[in-house]
């Protein structure tokens, strides 16, 4: 792995000996750790480091969490969770993410590079004190100093490495379902797509799609030539995009089973024997993820779905998850053995209860099993939060080694810092709730400053049925998430645009085609994000460093151009907004028909009817968009319109590239500069084309911050 000489803005202090996690590229000099700045230092059974906040600070980060983009009043712990329900009280979700930025008179970063427990107790117990805990002796701690928000976010996503790129297509609208049982239904799904004239570039294959849930196994019976159906939808204009479990179901004759025993490749119990557990296929042994070789073994394993023509895939239950194990569970039926026929007492009852439903992710079983590292065995529940990232990197290594110039999709449900440099995330199950749509708004940024450019959530939500409002106002949201996949789960309402009324689907189709005409953006702002380790979304503190526009929390800064107010309260007709500076408000209904109003520095309410996306574009800022396409592929950015908002000068790069290799590494990229510049009442654009040979004519729509609009068409050469 390449390396980097660290800067001198990060602090780096070793304390113990650590477990390598590969989180961080740069490594290099070390600080003296008798000397560490900010922090209160106690040894107890672990550490714990104690910071006094100030009234002010505000506490940026922490990645995929509960509450707030401040995380003050809350407490959250980093141990990779397959919970399902995500109730405000939750302290883990299913990634470890602890980067931390503190942002008040000092203004610093943190990072704790340790793979096990971590507590972030963010003035919950003590509305003062920040108190991390870190539940070992070993681990990396990492300050990072800068003058901004920003600035110190940008040091954390040099030190990380860059982040992983997706091909375009996956930048287009996504369609999921846990299942589509058969070939027919997901023909079906696709042929509806057609039908209605909905964009929409790749089809989900959740679980059901394999031979009894084994891994690289497809079921002949409901997907007979698999191959030539890979090839059928693809012809369509889809892509298929299959799911891969943690566990390897234990099946005689199973050649991933198989090959697993007779290498050693598996997690082993005290006794040095492959560990059980069951989860999704039933009992299952878990691939090593920690060992080289068994992440090459498992990663080539990919292979055979690609060769079928596959060409994204997406990780889940890698946390692991496990649904028990026979240990517990044996403990679990003696109780109730034990229990028959005697007169329980109310709370023995309880026990007897909580004995089975906690067998679901029960943390004991993580203390039962092993992984080798360098020869040693190491106890899982010390490095817990790094399998779901090695497996995902097991792929990417993979992918890398199959076809090493290719851009696959890759996006895994569990992570740590240090995986997004092999997959992007999704955020696991939510439910159709209006407040998991405000938590998806609040997350976006957070997992932005932990590297996770490539990310979105399950819209219209997993869990629970979905009004068409939701629906709507969620995908209005979901439109600028660079993962944009609209996914439910079995049992639930249907929740593609189809599955609605008449009124309902003639607005889903106006926002997902609205996201394909913004692909030129929100590709370009993405990749600008990830070239130059910034953020694509990001709360207004970003960019506004007074008061009231740090404390904002239901606004997001989208690229450079855009602030977005999205409506997240049933039956609302609007909302209030808070305008940091002078801003053009474009209320999509759909982006061919448009109207602009000029918003003065302030607090407003803005109307915005169910079929209204509102956008906001900063003063002196441009942005483009094309027309939409039934997939991006299909695009055609030949003519460009820009909108810009300018009083004295605006700029813009737009980037472009092939859209599926990783020539942008060696920047075979395309860029165009554009430039506006008020010049007494006229406009003068000013287009450098350095090598888009597609782009042919502009044509602009420009606001003065009187709101006089001046149109003008620009041939590109
Ligand atoms: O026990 O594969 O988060 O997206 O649809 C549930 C079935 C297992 C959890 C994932 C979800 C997926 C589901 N999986």
């Amino acid at each position: 792995m390449k390396t980097y000489e660290i800067s001198r803005l990060i602090m780096k202090y070793r304390i113990g000996n650590p477990f390598e996690t590969d989180a961080v590229l740069q490594k290099g000099r070390e600080c003296d750790k008798e000397n560490i700045e900010y922090f209160q230092i106690e040894e107890t059974e672990g550490f714990r480091l104690s910071y006094r906040m100030t009234p002010q600070d505000i506490i940026w980060g922490l990645g995929e969490n509960q509450k707030g983009m401040n995380k003050r009043g809350g407490v959250y712990v980093s141990y990779c969770t397959d919970d399902p329900n995500h109730t405000p009280d939750k302290k883990s979700l299913y990634g470890a993410h602890n980067f931390f930025v503190v942002d008040g008179e000092e203004k610093f970063g943190v990072f704790i590079d340790y793979p096990s427990k971590v507590t972030f107790d963010i003035g919950f117990t003590h509305s003062e004190f920040l108190d991390i805990t870190v539940e070992g002796k070993d681990f990396d701690l990492y300050i990072l100093k800068g003058t901004s928000l920003r600035e110190i976010v940008q040091q954390f996503l040099s030190l990380i490495g860059e982040s992983y790129c997706p091909p375009k297509w996956a930048f287009g609208y996504q369609q999921s379902r846990w299942s589509y049982m058969n070939a027919e239904e997901v023909e079906k799904i696709v042929d509806s797509f057609l039908y209605y004239d909905i964009p929409c570039d790749a089809v989900y294959l959740d679980i059901d799609y394999m031979e009894k849930f084994k891994d690289f196994t497809v079921d002949d019976a409901s997907f007979p030539n698999f191959e030539g159906f890979v090839k059928k939808i693809k012809d369509k204009g889809f892509r298929l995009v299959p799911i891969i479990d943690a566990g390897v179901k234990i099946e005689k004759g199973y050649d991933v089973y198989e090959e697993g025993i007779e290498k050693n490749y598996f997690c082993v119990d005290e006794k040095g024997e492959a560990f059980v557990a069951a989860v999704w296929p039933g009992r299952v042994h878990f691939p090593d993820f920690l060992n080289p070789e068994a992440r090459r073994w498992f990663g080539l394993k990919y292979k055979g779905l690609i060769d079928w023509g596959i060409e994204g895939f997406w990780n889940d239950m890698n946390e692991p998850a496990i649904f028990y194990t026979n240990k517990e569970l044996h403990k679990a039926v003696e109780k109730a053995k034990e229990a028959q026929n005697q007169n329980l007492d109310i709370y023995s009852y309880f026990e007897l209860r909580d004995a089975f439903v906690g067998l679901l992710n029960n943390l004991k079983d993580y203390q039962d099993f092993y992984h080798k590292s360098e020869g040693k065995l190491v106890n899982h529940d010390k490095l817990h939060n790094l399998y779901g990232y090695n497996m995902t990197r097991a792929a990417a290594e993979a992918f890398e080694e199959i076809q090493p110039d290719k851009r696959f999709l890759m996006f895994s449900r569990a992570s740590y810092i240090g995986a997004h440099r092999y997959g992007g995330i999704w955020t696991g199950d939510n439910h159709s709730w209006w407040e998991h749509l405000l938590l998806n708004v609040k997350m976006m940024s957070s997992l932005n400053m932990c590297g996770f450019l490539y990310s979105g959530a399950d819209t219209g939500g997993f869990g629970g049925d979905v009004n068409p409002q939701l629906m709507i106002r969620w995908m209005q949201f979901s439109l600028f998430t660079p993962l944009f996949r609209n996914h439910s789960a079995m049992g639930t309402r249907r929740q593609e645009p189809f599955a609605f009324d008449e009124g309902t689907l003639h607005i889903l189709r106006n926002i997902i085609r609205l996201r394909y005409a913004l692909i030129p953006y929100i590709y370009s702002e993405f990749m600008r994000a990830l070239l130059n380790r910034d953020v694509y979304m990001a709360p207004l503190a970003f960019h506004y460093d007074d008061e009231r526009s740090r404390r904002v929390e239901d606004q997001l800064l989208v690229g450079d151009a855009l602030m977005i107010t999205p409506i997240y309260e049933e039956n609302a007709g609007g909302r209030y907004v808070w305008i940091p500076e002078e801003m053009l408000l474009w209320k999509a209904v759909d982006y061919k028909n448009r109207s602009y109003q000029i918003y003065k520095k302030g607090n407003a309410y803005l109307e915005a009817d169910m079929q209204e996306t509102p956008i906001f574009i900063r003063k002196n800022h441009i942005v483009l968009l094309g027309k939409h396409g039934s997939s991006v592929e299909e695009l055609c950015h030949d003519e460009l319109e820009a909108i810009a908002f300018v009083d004295s000068k605006a700029t813009y790069v737009y980037y472009d590239d092939d859209g599926t290799t990783k020539e942008y590494k060696n920047r075979q990229y395309k860029e165009v500069l554009i430039e506006i510049e008020k010049i007494k009442n006229d406009f003068q654009i000013t287009i450098i084309n350095k090598g888009n040979d597609k782009l042919k004519k502009i044509s602009f729509e420009i606001l003065d911050i009187q709101g006089n609009m001046t149109k003008k068409i620009v041939e590109v050469s």
